[in-house]
């Protein structure tokens, strides 16, 4: 007998509390890599369900799940606390990667929540800077208190305007909130090396962004003709299946250590050290 879509979606919102609470719940990292130079320069969180009997789900599963039950801020908040200790062991190694997690719209409305941040920082002893949150386009939606952004900022917190082409009023979140990061959804850059009109679209984004100060991170690079055109179109930074894919950290951490290209500080100020 063929299993029903809803009969899966009744099952996983009935499984998913437990699952949060048990474990299952886990992170996959995923690379931003530095187009010119091939380093990496930062690692997205994405949350992974690893169910015992479906396998490895998407948050694409889940994630409306979570918001139903009302545990989005539960979910975020067990991302963000899975990450200091691959911090602090990539940092032995040398290795100097700032994370960033996906914030829902429960969290930017919340106006506790910057305070939460600054619990998580200081009681994991976390510089701001090596923490990047990915706010969504879509949250343009909900209520932002207007000392969300301030208080972020003072925490030396970087924020990434994530999704970004696929929403509404994207240029007046790009005006109106001070953001650090411009994350290209893929829908924009997919189709770069076959539309014209697509190509224009992200290089005058990806213009804007500069002119404004901000990094511009493609998304959902999957084939060297994208990489290539992305870069002449002066976009620094991609993350995609081509780069990286979404790994579990043990595997990331060997990941890197095969190529041994991530940016060790020691190297960036120009001192190499003797091995
Ligand atoms: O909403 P956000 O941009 O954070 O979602 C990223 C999602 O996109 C992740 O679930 C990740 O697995 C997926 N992803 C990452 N790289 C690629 C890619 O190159 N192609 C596609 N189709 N999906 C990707
Ligand atoms: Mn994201």
């Amino acid at each position: 007998m063929a299993v029903k879509a809803e009969d899966v979606a009744a099952r996983l919102l009935a499984e998913f509390p437990h699952a949060l609470r048990s474990g299952q719940l886990v992170r996959y990292l995923q690379p931003e890599v530095e187009l010119s130079s091939g380093r990496v320069v930062a690692a997205e969180s994405l949350a992974r369900w690893e169910h015992p009997e479906l396998g490895t789900l998407s948050p694409v599963l889940f994630t409306s799940l979570a918001s139903k039950l009302g545990l989005m801020k539960e979910l975020t908040q067990l991302i963000l606390q899975l990450s200091p200790r691959q911090q602090r062991s990539w940092a032995m190694a040398g290795w100097d990667i700032p994370v960033s997690v996906n914030v829902g719209p429960e969290c930017v409305a919340d106006p506790q929540f910057p305070a939460v941040i600054a619990d998580f920082l200081r009681r994991e002893q976390i510089a701001g800077p090596k923490l990047t949150l990915e706010v969504s386009e879509q949250t343009r939606t909900v209520a932002v208190s207007s000392s969300f952004f301030a208080q972020l900022a003072e925490l030396g917190v970087r924020v990434a305007l994530d999704d970004f082409g696929t929403g509404f009023a994207s240029l007046e979140s790009l005006g109106d909130w001070p953001i650090d990061e411009l994350k290209l959804d893929i829908s924009l850059v997919r189709p770069i090396d076959s539309n014209p009109a697509f190509r224009t679209i992200v290089s005058t984004t990806v213009d804007m962004a500069h002119q404004l100060g901000v990094r511009v991170i493609a998304e959902g690079v999957e084939s060297e003709a994208v990489r290539s055109e992305l870069q002449a179109l002066g976009c620094e930074i991609g993350q995609g299946f081509l780069l990286g894919k979404p790994m579990p950290p043990g595997r990331f951490a060997d990941w890197l250590r095969e190529r041994e290209l991530v940016p060790r500080p020691r190297e960036r100020s120009g001192q190499r050290v003797a091995q």
